[in-house]
């Protein structure tokens, strides 16, 4: 792609976290900016004054997208690429890009590019920790960055990266389907459905996952236990490292092996991390360890890998701990925001939970998520908007002596929780609904769960 944006007309379509930087970029690089969102901009916002003050023009609410022209349109990765107005602004002779592109095009580093269904935040965060490390350890002043889909914009940061520097993203299907760049070393946790009310089909969403690598990695790690990303093994043409939780050395097949023996994270035969030494829980996190240690395999010492699996408590707001307090161990899982989340974070603790649950519903049944409850928590208790839909369907499922606290107040619940708990006993808020009947966001909500448990 040409990245000479001097006097180029940009569109830059939605306003959110990836592209309020990218527009700073472009006006840095004397592009012509045309900002485009289905929402109205806050005209009292700051950054919104520089903007306008900057050449930015707005065209906002129901007609965004109308009379799209320009040398180069960026959509926001929540946007499709084939919305007609976009179609027809690259007929016109428009490049359609994005910031995850540019950045892309931009980067000097080392890319290491994480994608998958599930566990894609955490295999990225252990990527970047094992990076730091092994940077820290060199002790040549090389940089590691992280970003991308986790939540931070890494094109604001392209200028000051070098060749030595190590760049770990984490990217969605979103992001990779219009990608025509490949990172230096790419991994996939696994592909199973999910997004298909943005994707057309299964496939489209397979093949925008597969674009990770496709364009050139020089590594690429795959997960021998999904059978989406087991199919790519042998077909990539790059250093292959492949990974399993079931099978052993002889059974998989790939330039390097990593797998479970006698206890052991074990690599090519070499023992290289014992899984009991793994703080977080849960045998998704078993895999993700097995994944980010192929990433950077070659990059790190065992020493480095150890220390991690030893300290790392967890991606804040997933299965994160919180504090011990009178025996009892809290956990925060304010991420899961779907009864499928939920069903994975039960099944993650050696000990059955007193469960938090209940906040807004994403209009997906409980039934499924009430039956998990039945026969993998120890206590429920309910909160938030959805409280009687859950209580509903526990009822369905038969929860007659199954024990069931509703309380109106967050924080009510949470002591609800706190007295129901014995020693030895664990309390998980998965709320298995999203936050906003009464929290900004999942984060707020988390926090605020962190604050009562530190005051017990
Ligand atoms: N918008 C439109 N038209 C649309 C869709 C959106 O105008 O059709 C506007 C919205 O009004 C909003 C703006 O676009 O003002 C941007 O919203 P956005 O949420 O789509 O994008 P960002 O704020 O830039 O956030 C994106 C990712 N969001 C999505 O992919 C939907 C964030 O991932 C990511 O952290 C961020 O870029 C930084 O790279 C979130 C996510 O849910 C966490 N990702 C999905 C996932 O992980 O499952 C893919």
């Amino acid at each position: 792609m040409h990245t000479d944006f001097s006097g180029k007309k940009c569109t830059v379509i939605g306003l959110g976290i990836s592209n309020l930087p990218l527009i700073d970029f472009l006006l840095a690089h004397g592009a012509i900016v045309s900002a485009r969102d289905q929402k109205d901009i806050d005209k009292d916002d700051p950054k919104m004054q520089v903007f306008l003050a900057r050449g930015v023009r707005f065209q906002c609410g129901a007609d965004y997208l109308k009379d799209m022209d320009g040398d180069f349109v960026f959509r926001s990765p929540g946007i499709r690429p084939d919305v007609p107005e976009i179609a027809a602004a690259v007929q016109n002779g428009a490049v359609l890009t994005s910031e995850m592109e540019l950045f892309f095009e931009l980067c000097p580093a080392k890319i290491f590019a994480v994608t998958g269904s599930d566990g894609k935040t955490t295999t990225t965060t252990l990527t970047y920790k094992l990076l730091e490390a092994a940077a820290k350890r060199a002790g040549d002043g090389r940089r590691v960055y992280v970003g991308g889909n986790i939540g931070a914009p890494l094109l604001p940061l392209v200028e000051q990266m070098t060749e030595r520097d190590y760049a770990v993203v984490e990217l969605s299907s979103f992001q990779l389907m219009t990608m025509q760049r490949s990172a230096y070393a790419a991994a996939m946790t696994n592909i199973t459905p999910n997004h298909l009310n943005w994707h057309t089909d299964m496939e489209e969403y397979t093949v925008s996952k597969y674009n990770v690598y496709r364009h050139g990695a020089k590594r690429v790690v795959l997960n021998a236990d999904n059978d989406l990303t087991a199919a790519r093994i042998g077909t990539t043409g790059a250093e292959e490292i492949v990974f399993s939780l079931t099978r052993s050395a002889e059974d998989l097949h790939g330039t390097s092996k990593i797998y479970e023996q006698d206890g052991y994270i074990c690599v090519n035969g070499e023992k290289v991390l014992r899984v009991a030494d793994i703080k977080i829980p849960g045998r998704f996190n078993v895999a993700n360890y097995m994944c980010a240690i192929g990433m950077t395999l070659g990059f790190v010492e065992r020493e480095d890998i150890e220390e991690l699996a030893k300290t790392f408590g967890g991606v804040e707001h997933r299965n994160e701990f919180v504090r011990e307090v009178g025996g009892v161990k809290y956990y925060n899982s304010s991420i899961d925001s779907s009864p499928s989340r939920t069903m994975a974070a039960l099944s993650s603790y050696p000990v059955k939970p007193i469960l938090i649950c209940g906040g807004r519903d994403k209009h997906v049944p409980f039934d499924g998520l009430a039956s998990e409850i039945l026969s993998r928590a120890k206590a429920l208790v309910l909160t938030g908007e959805a409280k009687e839909q859950i209580f509903d369907a526990m009822q369905k499922a038969g929860c007659a002596d199954f024990p069931i606290v509703i309380r109106e107040d967050f924080t009510d619940a949470i002591c609800a929780a706190r007295d129901l708990a014995q020693s030895g006993d664990v309390v998980l808020l998965s709320p298995a609904c999203t936050s906003f009947d009464a929290f900004k966001n999942f984060e707020e909500r988390g926090r605020k769960f962190k604050d009562i448990v530190n005051q017990f």
